[in-house]
């Protein structure tokens, strides 16, 4: 019998190096800064988990409601073929677009998944298989930012990037993943980005200060990321985690703040950094988008919003293009 799943691995196995190098540009630039690709490790990822599920944190029930509502209209354009995920957290969201596929259990439809961690695949996947007797599945243990070209150029594809991390990339980041993804898109194919909107400033703040303090954890916990994978000693306790929004760029600055002067030796990079107290390092942006500024974003990669699904306050919104 022809397998159902199969994985292929095109990671580099240069996270360290990455990591390395992108520490270095952070540590000695004006505005010191780490990647928030580096949130992700078991702990940071669990964290993420719990974050989704405060009662602050509105984008992830919302996203979920919105596909809930649009999943009939994009799977009766689509039909059957290739269903990529670029960095799926969960199961939940792809089993939304399955479940609403015309032909049932899955048929004719190859199932990929795309993240740097084949654990995350595993988890995302195993569920899927048991519920859909007919499904196939291939993962890809890539870097969605680099390694799209590996996806299957045959017959039509829907893709999806789902939670609103679009908006961690800057500018130029995005149209260079939203290009890359066009790139493998063919004329019928679709692409639905989550995409979290400008909403008043209370409410997104909130979502980044949560009262529980998971999000503070979450933030700190990069430290620890730094610590362990280049034998740093950043102390997580002498930081401070602030979130707010900057009105100019429209998007939510996630720093960690340095609650007293102090050095920090960073052995794997040869380097001890220095901190004035107050000094921040700036750990995420996460931008929140207009109708308007999402039109904008989409038309400079070559990329035409189809269609526009969100909630009635206009909150979160899945944008459906073609290329
Ligand atoms: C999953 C990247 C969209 O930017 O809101 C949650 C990550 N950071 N709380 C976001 C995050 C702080 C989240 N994304």
């Amino acid at each position: 019998p022809v397998p159902r799943s199969e994985f292929r691995n095109y990671l580099s196995s240069g996270y360290r190096d990455d990591l390395a190098r992108d520490i270095l540009a952070g540590m000695t630039a004006e505005q010191k800064c780490i990647p928030s690709r580096y949130f992700y490790d078991a702990r940071g990822s669990q964290l993420f988990e719990e974050i989704c599920r405060l009662p602050e944190y509105y984008q992830t029930r919302l996203e979920l409601s919105i596909l809930h509502g649009a999943c009939g209209a994009i799977m009766e354009s689509f039909g059957k073929g290739d269903l990529v995920e670029l960095g799926p957290g969960t199961d939940l969201k792809a089993s939304k677009l399955i479940d609403a596929a015309p032909e049932p259990e899955g048929e004719g439809i190859c199932y990929i998944p795309v993240d740097v961690s084949e654990s995350a695949l595993a988890a995302a996947t195993e569920g899927l298989l048991r519920r859909y007797p007919r499904l196939r599945v291939l993962g890809i243990v890539g870097d969605f930012t680099r390694d799209l070209g590996y996806i299957p150029a045959r017959g039509k594809k829907l893709v999806t990037f789902f939670g609103g991390t679009i908006g961690n990339f800057t500018d130029p980041a995005a149209q260079r993943m939203l290009r890359s993804v066009a790139g493998v898109m063919g004329e019928d194919d679709r692409f639905v980005v989550g995409l979290d909107m400008v909403k008043p400033v209370p409410v997104l703040e909130a979502a980044y200060n949560d009262a529980a303090g998971v999000t503070a954890a979450f933030n700190k916990n990069i430290l620890a990321v730094v610590n362990r994978e280049l034998g740093a000693d950043f102390d997580p306790g002498r930081f401070e985690h602030r979130a707010g929004f900057n009105r100019d760029e429209e998007r939510i600055e996630m720093h960690l703040v340095a609650s007293a002067a102090m050095a920090v030796g960073i052995p794997a990079l040869d380097l001890h950094v220095a901190f004035e107290r107050g000094e921040t390092i700036l750990t995420e942006i996460s931008r929140k988008f207009t109708r308007e500024s999402a039109g904008r974003l989409f038309s400079a990669a070559g990329l035409t919003v189809e269609r526009w699904f969100s909630d009635p306050k206009e909150w979160f919104a899945l944008a459906e293009v073609s290329r």
